[in-house]
């Protein structure tokens, strides 16, 4: 877990690897370096059988700025295209392990977009969330049009993306975007707290529940349905399963690890 220069990777409870954004002078802004290694600190962990839930965060002053502007300011059309500028963000798609974001500051442009990859947003009192591009004259490139109005509706992303305004911890909250809001300094604690509940869970139903949530963005209700269903019953063909019941029958806590 080392031999990065923009992260710190460590594991700071069962089950639970933690990635934190460490690229203070930039406030984090997310340059192809950190992209390169969040992408391959977080597929790591996915990959590790002993880690059940990843955490990322950033700073006090800073989840993340967005881009880096100064890596992007100069570059032509032909090279974002052939680039692909930002596509290498997607490697955050499709992990069985759930993410959980943890933001305090600024977390904007990209750094929104970053935490809105993430499954569950926990947000320090001190968190400000914003699409702020088109003070920049460009669009959000990660995502942002689309899962922030997915997540907040339209009024609200409209806002965001064509002022550039920010909005504060409260504000997400109440818009959908956060799950909880935590004073700052409890901040990274409880993200752990709750990485290390979900690790605590099956893995197999922790994994098939993030799959079933995220089914929601991709399909029409029937067919949501109709996938969680077939998964709810695919799940009686695992021991978990069984664990799960039998412990619950017999008043004793399950062990899914054994
Ligand atoms: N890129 C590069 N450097 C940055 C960035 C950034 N996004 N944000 C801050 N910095 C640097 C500043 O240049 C400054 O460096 P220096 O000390 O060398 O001058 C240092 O970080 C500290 O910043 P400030 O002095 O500006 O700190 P303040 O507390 O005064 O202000 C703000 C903090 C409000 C966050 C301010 O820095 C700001 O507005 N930053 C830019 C925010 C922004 O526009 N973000 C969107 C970027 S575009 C984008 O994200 C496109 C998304 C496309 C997909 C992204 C995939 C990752």
């Amino acid at each position: 877990m080392g031999g990065y220069s923009t992260i710190v990777v460590s594991t700071p409870a069962e089950g639970v690897g933690l990635v934190r954004l460490d690229r203070p002078k930039a406030l984090n802004a997310l340059n192809h370096q950190v992209m390169t290694e969040v992408i391959d600190a977080v597929r790591a962990f996915d990959a590790d059988p002993v880690i059940g839930a990843v955490v990322i965060t950033g700073s006090e002053r800073a989840f993340a700025a967005g881009a880096d502007i100064s890596e992007m300011a100069g570059l032509s059309h032909r090279e974002v295209t052939e680039q692909d500028l930002f596509a290498g963000w997607d490697g955050l798609r499709g992990l069985r392990t759930p993410v959980v974001a943890a933001v305090a500051g600024h977390a904007l442009g990209g750094g929104c977009e970053l935490a809105m990859m993430c499954d569950l947003l926990i947000a320090a009192d001190t968190a400000r969330f914003g699409q702020p591009e088109i003070k920049l004259g460009v669009i959000p490139g990660m995502g942002g049009s689309q899962r922030l109005t997915r997540t907040v509706g339209k009024a609200k992303a409209m806002d965001l993306c064509l002022t550039g305004r920010t909005m504060d911890a409260e504000e997400a909250e109440r818009a959908g975007l956060v799950s909880r809001i935590v004073p700052a300094a409890e901040l990274v604690d409880t993200a752990v707290e709750v990485a290390a509940t979900i690790a605590g869970m099956s893995r197999t139903a922790a994994a098939a529940a993030k799959e079933a949530v995220d089914v929601v963005f991709e399909s029409t209700l029937a067919e949501g349905i109709r996938f969680e269903r077939r998964t709810f019953h695919a799940l009686f063909a695992t021991p978990d399963q069984k664990e799960g019941m039998a412990a619950f029958l017999e008043k004793r806590a399950p062990d899914y690890r054994r």
